[in-house]
């Protein structure tokens, strides 16, 4: 078995590698490897110094994470940091790939660092709802000063070393491997005959003290809901305002407390989740196909916005629409947003103007998509318009290529019947803007070949989204779940509630937007078609609200009109439309309503539990493979807020007995639309949670 810390002398330098593959995590073995290490080199007559590196393809990206939220084994990370700071002979850190959380403190614990020049560097540790807990906090200020400091702790970003560099982060950069350059700069330093210099003796830059309380106020406002980011400045301001060990101390109590708050496990959950998300049995060690170009069909807002995540991510695009006028349209709308990528510096006007002109084509001849890989139709949502589509695609594509379809809702096994390839077909739901929302639903329908999902996946990663694999029904994952909550709240407003409060009280519990400044901002004519689509199919039961049709008949849309919920007079400033309350009071006399009153956690409860209720239906009927799939679907494209982990999270952390009763309460007013999921009451009756099911 390979060591955790090898050790090892060159030149009278002690090398501890630390060989914990992927990403050289600070376990336990590696912890006490570490110091094992120190102990054998400060003891070792033939080693003058000691340089700290990592094996593989980055130095340590931090704490070992699954072993949080369990009992600590010793020793802890900051003793061993302490260690290292206290060694008697010169400690360097060579940096590499990513020297992240735990990794840079143990760099920071260090005397000396040097980097190679494409490593980064960076406190991650509030993006998992704690702080930096070895001392980074303490040490980070000392070289950084206090705003350099702030930034990279509340935030979490990582920096590149030149960055590190000038913020005084690290002494140096040097090329080759990090061994090479490690033991290159220790040489120098004993040359020079330099000594420990340990971090904690350094004295904090001066500083205004109303720093702190602006750092606060502004990440409060930033990170809304969220305790970490503010706990982080609090942390950093003892650096300041204490002596070193009695902040190594203060830092200890602030990192305890995050440690056991809900938003650490809420962070946590969020973190695995979305790295198992791809992991499914059906398209392990599955090939996918090459995609190197691809066709879109339909040049509207969502086509545009796929063709332009393609483009600037390396793939050749045809795109087809029907006019020559609608191909302008297009190719215009995709210029724009590859201009919005160079005004906010992500692009090259040169390499914008390669992609426009040498890597897109916009036509109206399907012939041209006879050499694409895969092609995806973004067209009308309309069953004759795709099966028109696809039949055409089906003639003109060459064998192999994958024909995908962008369908919100529609019977991907319809689709796909039309032509003489259904283990071909498969969905891509994208989200809109295309080229911004990273979730990407990757519908398998019956005849969907494992190569073909494994393509939607790979073709995913390549597009820096993330993808997760659903079954057909109308609405898939995300929009069928949302159609249920969504419901729950035009329920709650026609008892009583007014659709400020609702959205007032989903932004309280942590959304970036209630449902109804949502449904504003994506068109409320959006809803209105939905409704009459589905008019035919509904159950006489069916409570279905009239208030929104009463808008829509008005021409209020949402903010592209001007006025939906909200009045957008003032568009940086909406305020509620008056009209709708008339429109609401009508709808409720016409039903016999007496409303009455709900409080903000009334509202929350209701709205969590018709969406857990739907979600545990969703993966009771195999159109979600597992929990996790809709706590990713659900944080990647409906804004729920991650710290929570996800609804499936959520409901694990309140208890599922709870959300089952509620459900059942709610059942005993309206039992046609509240029917427990199965699958919660199997769960609830055998003591189990959601994360068992994740595997
Ligand atoms: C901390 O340090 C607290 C301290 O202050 C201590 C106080 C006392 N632990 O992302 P990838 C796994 S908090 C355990 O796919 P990439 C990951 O799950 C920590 N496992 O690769 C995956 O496993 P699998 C602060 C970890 O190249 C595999 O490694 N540090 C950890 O796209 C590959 O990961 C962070 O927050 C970990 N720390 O990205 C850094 N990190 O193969 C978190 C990764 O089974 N990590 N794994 O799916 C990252 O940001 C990215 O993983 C990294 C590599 C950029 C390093």
């Amino acid at each position: 078995m390979t060591e955790p810390v090898a050790y090892s002398v060159t030149d009278r330098i002690a090398v501890l590698r630390v060989q914990n593959p992927p990403v050289n995590a600070l376990s336990q073995a590696v912890r006490a490897g570490l110091d094992a290490g120190l102990a054998r080199a400060l003891a070792d007559d033939g080693a003058d110094a000691i340089l700290i590196l990592g094996d593989g393809r980055t130095f340590i990206a931090g704490a070992d994470i699954s072993e949080f939220g369990k009992p600590l084994a010793a020793p802890g990370l900051p003793d061993v940091v302490n260690r290292i700071e206290a060694a008697g002979k010169p400690v360097v850190a060579a940096l590499h790939g990513t020297a992240l959380g735990g990794g840079l403190e143990v760099a920071l614990g260090a005397h000396y660092r040097v980097a190679v020049p494409g490593a980064k560097v960076g406190l991650p540790e509030v993006l998992l709802g704690i702080l930096p807990g070895a001392g980074g906090t303490q040490r980070t200020p000392r070289l950084t000063g206090a705003e350099a400091a702030l930034d990279m702790i509340t935030t979490g970003k990582h920096i590149s070393a030149t960055e590190a560099l000038r913020i005084g982060l690290i002494d140096a950069i040097e090329d080759g491997s990090p061994e090479e350059a490690g033991l290159r700069f220790t040489r120098r330093l004993l040359v020079e005959g330099a000594g420990p210099r340990p971090t904690r003796g350094i004295a904090p830059a001066p500083h205004d003290p109303a720093l702190f309380d602006a750092w606060r106020a502004k990440v409060a406002a930033k990170t809304r809901g969220q305790i970490a980011p503010v706990t982080c400045v609090d942390a950093v301001e003892a650096a300041f305002t204490l002596p070193f060990d009695a902040g190594l101390k203060r830092e200890r109590e602030l990192f305890s407390g995050l440690m056991a708050s809900p938003q650490r496990e809420g962070l946590i959950h969020a973190f695995f989740i979305e790295r198992k998300v791809g992991k499914l049995p059906e398209i392990a060690g599955v090939t996918p196909r090459d995609v190197a170009w691809i066709g879109v069909i339909g040049g509207g807002t969502m086509g545009a916005g796929i063709a332009a995540a393609a483009l600037l991510n390396g793939l050749s695009v045809t795109l087809v629409e029907q006019t020559e006028a609608a191909r302008g349209a297009a190719h215009a709308r995709i210029a724009g947003i590859l201009g919005d990528s160079v005004a906010r510096g992500k692009l090259t006007e040169p390499a914008r103007d390669t992609l426009l002109g040498d890597r897109l084509t916009c036509v109206t001849e399907y012939a041209a998509l006879a050499d694409a890989d895969l092609v995806i139709e973004a067209a009308f949502e309309d069953m004759a318009v795709k099966k028109t589509i696809f039949t055409a695609l089906d003639q003109h594509c060459k064998p192999g290529a994958i024909l995908a379809t962008n369908t919100s809702y529609l019977d991907i096994n319809e689709i796909a019947a039309v032509t003489a390839r259904p283990g071909d077909v498969i969905g891509l739901h994208f989200f809109s803007p295309a080229h911004v929302m990273r979730l990407l639903e990757v519908v398998v329908a019956e005849h969907t070949a494992p190569e073909v999902t494994a393509t939607g996946f790979a073709l995913a990663k390549r597009l820096k989204k993330v993808a997760v694999r659903a079954g057909v029904c109308d609405g898939f994952i995300g929009n069928r779940i949302l159609a249920s909550y969504r419901m729950a709240a035009d329920h709650m407003v026609l008892e009583g509630a007014t659709p400020y409060a609702i959205d007032a009280a989903m932004v309280d519990f942590g959304f970036a937007m209630g449902p109804f400044a949502v449904s504003d901002l994506a068109g409320l004519d959006i809803g209105w078609a939905t409704r009459k689509r589905l008019a035919p199919l509904r159950h006489p039961n069916d409570r279905i609200a009239k208030f929104a049709d009463m808008m829509c008949e008005e021409g209020w849309f949402g903010r592209k009109t001007g006025r939906g919920f909200y009045d957008y007079t003032d568009p940086k400033r909406p305020v509620p439309n008056p009209q709708v309350a008339a429109m609401i009071d009508a709808d409720r006399a016409a039903r016999g309503i007496t409303p009455r009153a709900f409080t903000a956690e009334d509202i929350q409860r209701r709205y969590m539990a018709a969406m857990i209720n739907e979600a545990a239906k969703v993966v009771g009927d195999g159109i979600a493979a597992r929990p996790l799939d809709v706590d990713v679907t659900l944080l990647y494209g409906y804004g729920f807020p991650r710290w929570r982990g996800g609804p499936m999270k959520y409901a694990d952390m309140r208890g599922l007995p709870s959300i089952l009763a509620d459900i059942e309460a709610f059942a005993q007013d309206d039992p046609h639309f509240w029917h427990p999921a199965p699958l919660l009451t199997d769960l609830v009756a055998r003591g189990a949670s959601f994360d068992s099911l994740n595997g």
